[in-house]
């Protein structure tokens, strides 16, 4: 059984979730969740995968057109690297959008750097087709593995989500909050916005509004939710 949850995002400035992260869920016959470590590279092997982007992008655009969730603004995906390897990609999700009557403008793409090392300038060409058909992109996971800055400047993101692992941190190590706060400040000067992922507790969220973060995600707002849980975020 293929299920989608959302993880609202509340946005700091207007003090509203405005936004949400679709998260695919499998579970077995008997119910029990499969994690997604396991069913992506299986799902990718036997072809599915491209099942699964069609299962997610329909929940989305019902999301839209059910009018249910008024104040939603934008739905990001995660892609895996071989949905990410077809070059027509692009084209396949902005005719998917135009066939729903839903607006390019509340879908966004979530790319790990993984995606920039396998192949940068073919990454930079799915990036710009992406922008150029009105998706934006959110770098995802900032601060992990082989993220660096260098791919911030390079490419063309709109978005950086920074790793539940620099925020962590924040309260009890008088760095981690300097760096944060610096990334807050150096990205939101290079015109991007900045999403804090994985943030947990009253603490750091009053600390990253302090440090002038935009937008933040994580258990303390809210939990990935099913569609129905989710209207209750986005009212009017
Ligand atoms: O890599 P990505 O940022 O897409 O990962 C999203 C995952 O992070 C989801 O599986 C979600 O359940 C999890 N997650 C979201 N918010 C929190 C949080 O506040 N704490 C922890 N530990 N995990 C979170
Ligand atoms: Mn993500």
């Amino acid at each position: 059984m293929a299920k989608v949850n959302y993880q609202p995002l509340y946005c700091c400035h207007k003090d509203i979730f405005c936004s949400a992260e679709a998260l695919l869920r499998l579970s077995d016959k008997d119910g029990a969740p499969i994690s997604p470590e396991r069913f992506i590279p299986i799902a990718e092997e036997n072809g599915m995968i491209e099942e699964l982007t069609a299962i997610v992008l329909e929940d989305i655009c019902d999301l839209f057109t059910s009018g249910k969730c008024p104040t939603l603004q934008s739905v990001s995906i995660n892609l895996s690297m071989k949905q990410f390897l077809n070059p027509a990609l692009p084209r396949e999700i902005r005719a998917y959008l135009d066939e729903r009557g839903v607006s390019p403008d509340h879908l966004k793409v979530e790319m790990t750097e993984r995606f920039i090392l396998h192949d940068a300038e073919y990454a930079r060409r799915q990036m710009e087709e992406l922008e150029a058909l009105g998706i934006s992109v959110y770098m995802d996971d900032f601060g992990t593995g082989y993220s660096n800055l260098s791919n911030v400047l390079r490419f063309p993101f709109s978005f950086i989500k920074l790793d539940r692992s620099l925020i962590s941190p924040i309260e009890d190590n008088k760095h981690a909050a300097t760096m944060v706060g610096s990334l807050i400040k150096l990205f939101g000067d290079m015109d991007k916005r900045v999403v804090a992922e994985g943030v947990e507790n009253e603490g750091q969220v009053a600390l990253l509004r302090a440090l002038g973060i935009d937008m933040i995600q994580g258990f303390y707002y809210a939990r990935p939710t099913d569609k129905a849980e989710l209207e209750k975020y986005f009212k009017a």
